[in-house]
């Protein structure tokens, strides 16, 4: 068999690969939404970061272009370019054979090892086109695809050249397919908010995003040269903080372990593992040794010092965590995952490297900072009276469930029980809330009016929470039980509603009710949102009524601008204040009836979005809190 049938066979195997990526995107990068998009700039941006943590390359450059493109640069050493086995430049087979990488740089820490990392072949497949430029060797060599197919000749099996340089780098310019893609063009803030992240893992590296989409670009330099100690600083800016940040790192069995945690003035804890910079939603064994450790040292300091007397049971790991944010980083050179989104660290070694170091170094800082250790364990021993007396609260609510499922004759149930067709409405206002009732279907519709501003979750500790009425009524209406951090009594497979609709007045107050609700089910019942059952509902904010023809409902200032365009005659135009100015017709055609009303899914990323985004909606100041509702308006889908 001659080299070229080689090639030509080898080839063949190549294009079967990348049209199976083509052909099922979602098995490769999840999901084809926008999120999926996104990754597809994550995965090349973390190819430049594996050349950062070889040591070779301290900027990388990120661009959203104007035609919808990504540019990502860096500085490293580029991609090898020479002739690789089968005839082919090295550099070529990185962007058309799947799972190619770690061929040629054995013993690196890979941000794609485990299943993380879908490969640049795979971004490259579900690209229009990929345009590559590679520095090295005194050369700009030049490659290219289309939907993954390589399109540039080579020359004697090597790439053209299409100029001198001194520099050394990789440059890839890249173009979503948009018959892949449900949409194509990149969320700037998730973007950013990830090189924010990657800037604080990685020190030394400084991440040049611009979005030259806007029509003033916008351009960030993110260098984070305090590293996770300015990440714990920015994620507890807007809180009081207890303690001082502490940090520590080591290295055991060849895994690099650092942590930095701080203590704050609330009611919960937010830890955020990450193994080779890339974020385990799920935790892990990082998690779990961190954890594990903790919890035993901080035992036995409040013994030793007498604060836990022999009669007293030891804090729990949530009580010694209670107001705690701490990152935890290691650096693994075989990491492997599991859990449904593969982002839960496996590898049992992590656990006992992350305790050993914590263990250690814990202890060491303790001794020489007293003071810190005594604020450590009142927020514990806080906690503790808060769990006892929530305990309480809660054996109170749940034995009365199936009695107090009304408490107020407020809650106007549905009929059906097939959960997967009822919708429960919360409804701001109790005239808003009368004509809910009168409007619904009360086949499968249920209404509950709430009034007034119930409780600020995020500030409230939780046994404040369930002593309010209307949100005991709420959670008993959803049949799944609540979660609150000890011990998980929620349900989402008896969730009574696939629905749950949130509907307020599109003014300052309702969207404060609004964004109350979501930190409550964030906060409690965060399945809600990850399954995707909590809505807003949107009333309109219009509606033109013309001397000719039919009426019209619109819902935003978009669809106005649009309705005054297409419309050519005369016509009068009513602006709604409130959903207590409908009546009940009006409120069944424009917000509840399923055919013709306009319904927005709250969406979360993840957790690190997610507390931003609690912190941004519970913050004091009102646009941002509008910002999120209206960003979320921008997504509405019509739900039919
Ligand atoms: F994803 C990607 F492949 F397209 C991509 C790779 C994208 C970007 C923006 C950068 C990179 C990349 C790869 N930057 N730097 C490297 N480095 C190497 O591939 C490399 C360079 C030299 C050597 C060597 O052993 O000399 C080995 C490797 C893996």
């Amino acid at each position: 068999m001659s080299k070229k049938q080689d090639y030509n066979e080898n080839s063949i195997a190549v294009l079967e690969g990348l049209e199976a990526v083509r052909k099922r995107p979602g098995m490769y990068i999840g999901s084809v939404t926008r999120k999926g998009l996104n990754h597809l700039i994550y995965e090349i941006v973390d190819n430049a970061v594996d050349e950062h943590l070889q040591g070779e390359c301290d900027k990388i450059y990120v661009t959203l272009e104007r035609d919808g493109s990504c540019t990502v640069v860096d500085n490293g050493r580029g991609i090898p370019v020479g002739m690789h086995e089968k005839g082919v430049p090295a550099s070529r087979l990185v962007f058309t054979t799947l799972h190619a990488g770690g061929k040629f740089d054995d013993g690196a820490y890979k941000t794609s090892g485990g299943l993380h990392g879908v490969g640049s072949s795979v971004v490259n497949a579900l690209s229009s086109y990929m345009d590559v430029e590679i520095s090295r060797d005194g050369y700009i060599h030049h490659d290219r695809f289309e939907r993954g197919e390589p399109t540039e000749k080579l020359v004697k099996g090597l790439l053209p050249t299409i100029g001198k340089t001194k520099a050394t780098g990789t440059k890839i310019n890249f173009l979503p397919d948009p018959e892949i893609f449900e949409k194509t063009d990149f969320k700037g803030d998730d973007v950013k908010s990830r090189m924010h992240e990657t800037a604080y893992l990685n020190p030394n590296l400084t991440i040049i995003y611009e979005d030259k989409r806007k029509d003033e670009v916008e351009h960030i330099e993110f260098h984070e040269p305090d590293g996770i100690k300015g990440f714990v600083k920015d994620i507890n800016k807007n809180n009081e903080s207890v303690t001082d940040i502490i940090y520590f790192e080591g290295k055991a069995d060849g895994i690099e372990v650092e942590v930095a945690f701080q203590y704050i003035n609330e009611f919960h804890e937010t830890i955020l593992g990450f193994c080779n910079n890339i974020y385990n939603s799920e935790g892990g064994t990082h998690i779990t040794g961190f954890k594990t450790v903790f919890t035993s040292v901080i035992n036995n300091y409040a013994r030793e010092l007498g604060i836990l007397k022999e009669k007293d049971d030891n804090f729990t790991g949530a009580d010694v965590r209670n107001g705690m944010t701490a990152i935890i980083s290691i650096k693994h050179p075989d990491p492997r995952f599991e859990g449904q989104t593969k982002t839960k660290l496996d590898n049992q070694d992590a656990s006992k490297a992350t305790s050993k170091i914590v263990n250690d170094e814990i202890v060491l800082y303790f001794d020489r900072n007293l003071e810190t250790l005594k604020s450590v364990i009142a927020c514990a021993e806080k906690s503790r009276k808060i769990r006892k007396t929530e305990e309480k609260a809660k054996t109170n609510l749940l034995s009365k469930k199936k009695f107090s499922f009304d408490q107020n004759g407020k809650l106007s149930n549905c009929e059906s029980r097939d959960a997967k067709k009822c919708e429960i409405f919360i409804v701001e206002g109790d005239s808003a809330g009368g004509s809910a009732k009168e409007a619904r279907n009360r086949e499968y519709q249920a209404i509950l009016p709430i009034r007034g501003k119930i409780l600020n979750v995020e500030k409230a500790s939780i046994d404040k929470v369930l002593a309010n009425a209307e949100i005991k009524t709420m959670i008993s209406a959803f049949e799944c039980g609540f979660s609150e951090g000890y011990g998980n009594d929620f349900d989402i497979t008896k969730l009574r509603y696939d629905k749950i609709i949130i509907m307020a007045d599109a003014d300052v107050d309702g969207a404060h009710i609004s964004t109350l609700l979501l930190t409550l089910f964030y906060r409690f019942m965060p399945e809600l949102i990850y399954e995707g059952h909590v809505y807003i509902a949107m009333p309109p904010l219009y509606k033109a009524i013309p001397s000719k023809g039919e009426e019209e409902y619109l819902y935003d200032d978009t669809a106005l601008e649009k309705y005054r365009k297409k419309h050519k005659g005369p016509f009068t135009l009513q602006r709604y204040k409130g959903l207590g100015e409908m009546d009940a017709e009006q409120l069944w055609e424009t917000t509840l009836d399923p055919e013709r009303r306009m319904l927005k899914k709250v969406e979360i990323e993840d957790g690190r979005m997610a507390s931003d985004v609690t912190e941004m909606l519970m913050g004091n100041e009102v646009p941002p809190r509008r910002a999120f509702i209206y960003e979320h308006a921008r997504d509405a889908e019509l739900d039919v």
